[in-house]
């Protein structure tokens, strides 16, 4: 890595700066310091300190001396010893250190007693250091990106620990101990190949069910490997995927219709000496169908992407492509197909597409019609194959019987009820087994289910290709196309027949629907909903309404595509707000209190322009409103390269980055020179971030924790706002996403950090990820209704946990309760609810005015948890 020229200027800016305000944090990263600043020894009321990409060899003594840090983050790889005064930091109770471990006085960190979370991330240690057994209040041990093989039997004394992260490591085997480990709950233990077992059961990080999985297959005899895997063909209508289906398998060339929906081939082959399956997807291009074909897209698969037509458009094309698997299925093995190349002879431009979306790209040419590159094709299969985790994960027999018997029911679905009972005949009692039989079907593709999901659990899905044509069907209906994609249930009569599609599905599919963000409800009640890619292609003219310079204004440039479906899961999220009178395939106007919005995208150019009219304040909070959308969408997506744009007011065709803006602010530069035509103009930075930012935001944070940051850790590094975590039932999503938009102003503030668990991304697990976020909340809003209370999630899972860390005097609980119920029943009818006005925030005519009122409550529990 290049080092940094030392910037002792900088560093002694930070620390003057941190004095002056009595900041509880502090990050030196970055400024190739040598040693740390004499200057840094007065901070004895630091908190948290971050020292990371400098060229540092020894910590100085007195750093024993800033005995109230609690935090400690280093990256500093040329460390060669920690000092001794170390263990006086008696308070210290995290400490992370990514990249080497100096070698001497290691031990020392041992009576580091208060500890309670340790990282050692990508320190090449082969084995777990001995001095943490010494660290009895220890409750995450993170050790991942090591080389350990082995784990010592110690590891189960260790009495608090709750999670154990080993990801990525070379474990072989698991020390019987861990079992003994009652307050272990989660463990992580992904890449570690040598340990065979499945993905689906390794990422619920459910400590207990991997231990029982793993003990009870690693006794041999009882399990073999699986060697099935998922191969899923992506491309444009017509490029081509289906006759190379039909040429890989029967080394035959054959002309096909357009594939409606999804076409399913099993493909028998070798890899080596094992006989293996592969199960292929074959997707329809159509564009309509681009919209499902994400939730297929799961982790254990390979990519076929398939490109071919005419120089000009390949690029962009195999650059649609590649983004949505790699947002939508993360870092798999994609092998980038030039396709139908004995009649089209083109280029990619390779370095490229590798350089934006990954190293791993394979590029092959192929052509079914001559057979061109089939053969070496079908080895970069064998090969990619032979490196996806699933392909050996070892399954006990009786799954296996489960899962050959389940396609002879020739039944395109079945109540999960039915499944279970299936299994038990099969010898599968236990019912964790059972859900993680179901998960590795689903993976698989050979039955959905989505048991995390209220109004979807009761239902399997034997047949993918039973459940997207229904859906492709209501896409392609006349009958919704002409009411410009608005339906209510009673579409599904007119348009699915009744004997593939009884009634009692109906409910269900709509529910799926929802949950691909297909469609999206339009009324409380949930009986009129909307698609917003039925929504007329045409676009008012409304240029008039919004000019320029009398608007506010924001810009997004995507780098190199505006995704499908971004703009329509944007459209559809406003509508939750209030129904937008305009509203078209690709943008929308809003209206909130006295301002209007124009939000409007360009796909072909990559650009969404926000235009905001109106008054005062509220157009400010406006613009923070949709950006907050805006940055919650992008997040989702895992690789999304998008550059934010103010306008300048007045100048319709200048721009500055947003980023260039709050660099200046942050060097105190208070003019910027923007091109205007042919000359440069100086404006004020405060006046153009005033126009997009909320006052008083913290547009720089405090600590740029930016360098340090894994994606995983987040959370154990230290932040400024509050995290708040919601709690609620599937069916109040109404309710969440008005408590959301009454936040806003807070998340802008940077005061809170809002997590519900809708943002859990695509890919992730769903479960999991909930739960570890619980577990970093400061404050947990429950959502009381009736729906609530029935939630087995909500009360068995989340709830249990939520209230033990109450107890603990971890976190604050907020109930509001959003409609009617008899919580008080419960026991958690001990803690004071908020229900403004005595009343549920149904009953309340005016929403608005119901929820500022929760939030000025809101506000008597943020305020000691800030002391904290
Ligand atoms: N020259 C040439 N033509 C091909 C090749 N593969 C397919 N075609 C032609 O392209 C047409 C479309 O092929 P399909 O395999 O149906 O395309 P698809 O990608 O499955 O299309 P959708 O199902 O609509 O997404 C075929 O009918 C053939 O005429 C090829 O390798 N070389
Ligand atoms: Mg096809």
């Amino acid at each position: 890595m290049e080092k940094p020229q030392e910037d002792r200027t900088k560093a002694e800016h930070l620390i003057t700066e941190c004095i002056k305000k009595r900041a509880p944090t502090l990050s030196l990263t970055g400024l190739g310091l040598r040693a740390l600043p004499e200057s840094l020894r007065a901070l004895n009321w630091l908190e948290t300190l971050e020292i990371g990409q400098n060229n540092i060899t020894h910590l100085p003594e007195w750093i024993g001396e800033l005995t109230q840090l609690r935090f400690l983050g280093i990256r500093e790889d040329g460390l060669q010893a920690f000092p001794a005064s170390i263990i006086r930091l008696e308070r210290l109770d995290t400490l992370l250190i990514i990249g080497v471990l100096p070698s001497l006085a290691q031990e020392e960190l041992g009576r580091l007693s208060s500890l309670k979370r340790l990282a050692l991330v990508g320190s090449k240690l082969t084995e777990v250091p001995s001095w943490i057994r010494g660290l009895r209040n220890l409750e995450t041990l993170v050790l991942f990106s090591n080389r350990i093989t082995t784990l010592p039997d110690w590891i189960g004394e260790l009495q608090n620990l709750e999670t154990l992260d080993l990801k990525n490591n070379h474990l072989t085997t698991i020390p019987l101990s861990l079992l003994e480990s009652y307050s272990l709950n989660i463990l992580r233990l992904e890449k570690n190949q040598a340990l065979s077992i499945p993905v689906e059961i390794l990422k619920t990080g459910n400590s207990r069910r991997i231990l029982s999985y793993y003990f009870r297959t690693s006794i041999p005899g009882t399990s073999k490997p699986l060697n099935e895997f998922k191969l899923i063909l992506v491309g444009r209508g017509g490029v081509g995927k289906t006759t190379l289906v039909h040429r890989l398998i029967t080394d035959r060339y054959k002309e096909f219709k357009r594939t409606p929906g999804i076409k399913i081939t099993q493909w028998e082959t070798r890899i080596g000496d094992d006989a293996v399956r592969a199960h292929i997807w074959d997707f329809g291009g159509q564009e309509i169908m681009h919209g499902t074909h994400r939730f297929f897209m799961t982790e254990r698969a390979l990519y076929l992407v398939l490109i071919s037509g005419r120089e000009d458009t390949v690029d962009r094309d195999a650059e649609y492509w590649l983004s949505m698997v790699r947002s939508f299925a993360g870092d798999v093995p994609i092998i980038v197909l030039l396709h139908k190349w004995s009649d089209y002879h083109f280029e990619l431009n390779r370095k490229l597409l590798r350089e934006k979306y990954g190293q791993n790209l394979v590029f092959a040419e192929t052509d079914s019609s001559t057979g061109h590159g089939i053969d070496a094709l079908r080895e970069h299969l064998r090969e990619l194959a032979t490196s996806l985790p699933g392909l050996r994960a070892a399954w006990p027999s009786a799954w296996r019987f489960v899962k050959e018997e389940l396609p002879q029911k020739k039944k395109s679905w079945m109540t999960f009820d039915d499944f279970l009972a299936f299994c038990v005949d099969w010898g599968i009692a236990d019912s964790k087994d059972q859900e993680s039989l179901a998960e590795s079907l689903h993976d698989l593709g050979l039955m959905l289910s989505y048991r995390a999901d209220e109004t979807l659990r009761d239902f399997g899905v034997l047949n993918p290709q039973w459940v997207t044509k229904g859906i492709y069907e209501m896409l392609n209906s006349p009958v919704l196309r002409d009411a410009n994609g608005r339906f209510t249930i009673h579409a599904f009569e007119q348009v699915l027949p009744a004997k593939t599609y009884p009634k009692e599905l109906h409910r269900f599919l709509l529910a799926l629907m929802r949950k691909f963000r297909l469609c999206h409800p339009l009324d409380e009640k949930g009986e009129k909903y909307l698609i917003p890619e039925l929504l007329t292609k045409e676009e008012p003219n409304l240029d008039a309404q919004f000019q320029p310079d009398k608007c506010l204004g924001f810009i997004y440039r995507y780098d190199s595509v505006l995704p499908e479906g971004l703009l329509p899961r944007f459209i559809v999220e406003t509508y939750v707000h209030r129904e937008p009178k305009h509203a078209w395939r690709t943008g929308v106007v809003l209206e909130r209190a006295n301002c209007r919005a124009l939000v409007r995208g360009d796909v072909q150019g990559r650009a969404i322009t926000v235009r905001v009219d109106g008054i005062g304040n509220g157009r400010r909070e406006m613009l923070g409103i949709i950006r907050e959308h805006f940055e919650r969408i992008h997040k989702s997506y895992e690789k999304l390269p998008v550059t934010e744009y103010v306008p300048i007011p007045g100048f319709p065709d200048a721009v500055v980055k947003h980023e260039l803006l709050l660099k200046y602010e942050r060097t105190e530069r208070a003019k910027i020179a923007v091109e205007i035509g042919d000359e440069l103009r100086d404006f004020s930075v405060k006046e153009l971030l005033d126009g997009v930012d909320l006052p008083g935001a913290p547009r720089a944070k405090l600590i740029d924790v930016g360098k340090l940051r894994l994606p995983d850790y987040d959370q154990i590094l230290g932040r400024d706002s509050l995290p708040v975590f919601i709690s609620y039932a599937r069916k109040d999503w109404r309710f969440l996403d008005q408590l959301r938009a009454a936040l806003v102003p807070y998340e802008r503030k940077g005061e809170l950090e809002v997590q519900a668990d809708e943002l859990v991304a695509p890919g992730q697990t769903w479960e999991d990820e909930i739960l570890t976020r619980l577990s970093w909340a400061r404050i947990v809003i429950l959502l009381l209704s009736n729906d609530f209370i029935r939630s087995s999630y909500c009360m068995e899972q989340e709830l249990p946990r939520v209230m033990e860390r109450r107890d603990a005097g971890e976190c604050e609980v907020v109930p509001v309760v959003i409609r009617p119920c008899r919580y008080d029943k419960l026991e958690l009818g001990k803690i004071q609810a908020i229900q403004p006005d005595d009343k549920p925030i149904s009953a309340h005519k005016n929403k608005d005015s119901a929820w500022l009122e929760v939030t000025k409550q809101l506000d008597r529990v943020i305020a000691p948890q800030k002391r904290r």
